[in-house]
């Protein structure tokens, strides 16, 4: 009971920490798919199967998902920031049934839509020879529901796939 009477202290102290940020929330980029991430279709399963055999999107990773066209696994180094730590994300992209992608541009952005902001820094993006693309710079400065967004451009194809992601807080 007290434990969860702290919690919830907590998150109303951080929620209105939050509410006086100005809105730095990054407007989606464009060509978006919109929110096609959610539905969950049969040849999901599958094709997660399939993707345990790819070591590129391995089970490593700290966040995966779909969109309509590719999958994307993200590796975050160090495996788990902490609210306001630096980190780097490794995401490499796959078509749905697991088939190894070269984007031409992949952008990791970190949203609170609960909140309306975005990140307080703006990460750079590069790609790796491998084909994966390095995003440096992220930070989450607040625990709680956090939306990332991995905008994908290959093969002349631009999805944004958007993943949901809890930042835990830090130990009481
Ligand atoms: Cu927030």
């Amino acid at each position: 009971m007290i434990r969860m009477f702290f919690v919830g202290l907590v998150v109303m102290v951080s929620l209105a920490a939050c509410s006086k940020k100005a809105p730095t929330a990054v407007a989606a980029p464009a060509g978006a798919e919109g929110a096609a991430t959610k539905k969950a279709d049969p040849a999901a399963e599958k094709a997660t199967a399939s993707a345990k055999k790819q070591p590129a999107s391995g089970k490593s990773a700290a966040l995966q998902g779909k969109g309509k066209q590719f999958a994307v696994a993200l590796h975050f180094d160090p495996k788990t920031p902490k609210v306001s730590q630096l980190f780097t994300v490794r995401t490499v992209v796959t078509t749905l049934d697991g088939k190894a992608v070269k984007p031409t541009d992949v952008a990791v952005d970190a949203t609170m839509p609960a909140h309306g902001h975005g990140m307080m820094t703006k990460p750079q993006h590069a790609p790796r020879p491998s084909g994966a693309w390095l995003t440096e710079g992220m930070k989450l400065h607040m625990h709680g529901k956090w939306q990332f967004e991995i905008a994908v451009t290959a093969a002349g194809k631009t999805e944004t796939i958007k993943l949901p992601f809890d930042q835990p807080p830090e130990a009481l």
